[in-house]
């Protein structure tokens, strides 16, 4: 889950920023939740799932769940996974066979608490109250050690409502890593760091490791220190040397040597955690979390002798920097001119087929207030889920360019520049008028926005 979100910069713009469509006559805000607005309960492979107040799955999100990009051997993410898989050649491959599972699979069972923003409506897609599509592969790691596996990568689609750029999108891939060994084995782990150290080739790659111990990311008290710093060098030399391996051919760009940051994290299901982040068109992009098992979740799976490190790491995050790929909807577009340009088993850079113009609308709004009884909280998440319902992947960013708080009234305006663009051809320019109109409607009626 994001728990540290950065927050969205606003550019700095006039208030009365132009507003390229009339304002429609505002309704009065929807009393009731933002769900979906679906009637009929979800009948998903032979299973059937009734709707409650939970249900927000949108048409858009189901129709992802059967195009498994990761089983595509000619598709970058396939690529990469299977790369990684033999760069950790011992640990053995994991493929779960369905996105949905229940809510205490994905969180309970790893220690989220009942408060959790993770388990928001704003930030997951909930078939009922039961049940979740996942989230992140993490919630298949107790059912994993539970087999007996101890060192596995198991690969999966996962799904988060979340902002629209160019590096977050509903649908993604994690591919979660695992190593741990009974207590009678542990012994060896400073003879492995040793020779992975040294295996670490020279590379013109900057890694800076800003973490360390602390209260606030300890080792576990069930712990012995010695056996957790042990498996804390082997979680970092082990992730360091698949990055040095993945990067190593790219390393130097425009110039530069790559570089690559380990911070410290927070997982409920970890302890120490980290996260790994690679310094990406001028900014830093978050690859992998990772840490220490939580030891009662290793008790819980059945495997309480046993300790180690997990990762989960983005695939499309991985995957476009390594091949170029400079937008993360052009992973799902079903265009021939993506997917003929790569090879089985091959990194290589994407050439872009054409880039065409965008199209932006600006959009300035009241937004409602909630402390009006039955006036459900604004969140962006919701309103870009409504952006994407109407626009699907046309929709390139939704930027938040402006906010003020009316001075008088105390009424919160936000403006939106909204900006379209196709992977694949031109767009016109009614076709987005219509689009954008209908994105206003649903706002309008589901959200209760007031347009300024
Ligand atoms: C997790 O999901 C943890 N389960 C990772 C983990 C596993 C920690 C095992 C400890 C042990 P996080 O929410 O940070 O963490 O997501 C992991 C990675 O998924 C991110 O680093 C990023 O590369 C990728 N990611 C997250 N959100 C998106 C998104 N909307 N689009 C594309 N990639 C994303
Ligand atoms: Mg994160």
């Amino acid at each position: 889950m994001m728990f540290l979100r950065s927050l969205q910069p606003i550019a700095s713009c006039s208030r009365s920023a132009s507003r390229i469509l009339p304002p429609v006559a505002a309704r009065g805000p929807r009393l009731t939740r933002f769900v979906t607005t679906r009637t009929t309960p979800y009948h998903i492979n032979g299973q059937t799932y009734p709707l409650d107040d939970h249900s927000n799955v949108p048409p858009t999100i189901l129709a992802k769940l059967d195009r498994n990009l990761h089983l595509n051997p000619s598709h970058p993410i396939s690529i990469l996974r299977s790369i990684i898989e033999s760069h950790f050649s011992t640990f053995t491959p994991v493929t779960p066979s369905s996105p949905i599972l229940t809510v205490t699979q994905n969180f309970d069972d790893l220690g989220f608490t009942p408060d959790h923003p993770g388990r928001a409506l704003s930030d997951s897609y909930y078939l009922n109250k039961n049940h979740v599509l996942r989230t992140h592969t993490s919630a298949h790691e107790i059912e994993t050690y539970q087999k007996g596996l101890n060192q596995w990568l198991l690969t999966a689609d996962v799904y988060r409502r979340d902002e629209i750029d160019s590096s977050h999108y509903p649908v993604f891939h994690q591919m979660e890593g695992a190593s741990v060994w009974p207590s009678s084995e542990l012994y060896k782990l400073p003879q492995m760091n040793a020779e992975l150290a040294s295996k670490l080739a020279e590379c013109p790659l900057i890694i800076e490791d800003t973490s360390s111990i602390s209260p606030e990311n300890p080792y576990q008290k069930s712990h012995d220190p010695e056996h957790a710093a042990q498996i804390t060098q082997h979680l970092k030399h082990s992730l360091n040397s698949l990055i040095f391996r993945l990067f190593g051919p790219i390393a130097t760009k425009d110039g530069e040597p790559l570089r690559i940051r380990w911070i410290d994290a927070y997982f409920p299901f970890t302890s120490p955690s980290f996260e790994v982040e690679v310094w990406w068109d001028g900014d830093w992009l978050e690859l992998l979390g990772s840490g220490v098992m939580q030891q009662p979740l290793l008790n819980r799976a059945g495997v309480p002798d046993k300790s180690g490190w997990a990762f989960g790491l983005g695939l499309e995050r991985l995957c476009m920097v390594l091949f170029s790929i400079p937008d993360i909807r052009l992973f799902w577009t079903e265009d021939p001119r993506f997917i003929s340009q790569f090879t089985p088993g091959q990194i290589t850079p994407f050439k872009p087929y054409s880039k065409y113009p965008p199209v932006t609308r600006d959009v300035s709004f009241w937004i409602p207030d909630a402390s009006k009884k039955g006036v459900t909280q604004w969140h962006e998440n919701d309103y870009c889920e409504i952006v994407r319902d109407v626009a699907g992947d046309l929709v390139e960013t939704v930027q938040l360019i402006d906010e003020f708080t009316h001075p008088k009234t105390g009424r919160r305006s936000k403006t939106y520049r909204l900006t379209y663009r196709s992977m694949d051809r031109n767009l016109l320019n009614d076709e987005i008028s219509g689009l954008q109109s209908e994105v206003e409607r649903r706002t309008i009626s589901e959200m209760g926005i007031e347009i300024r």
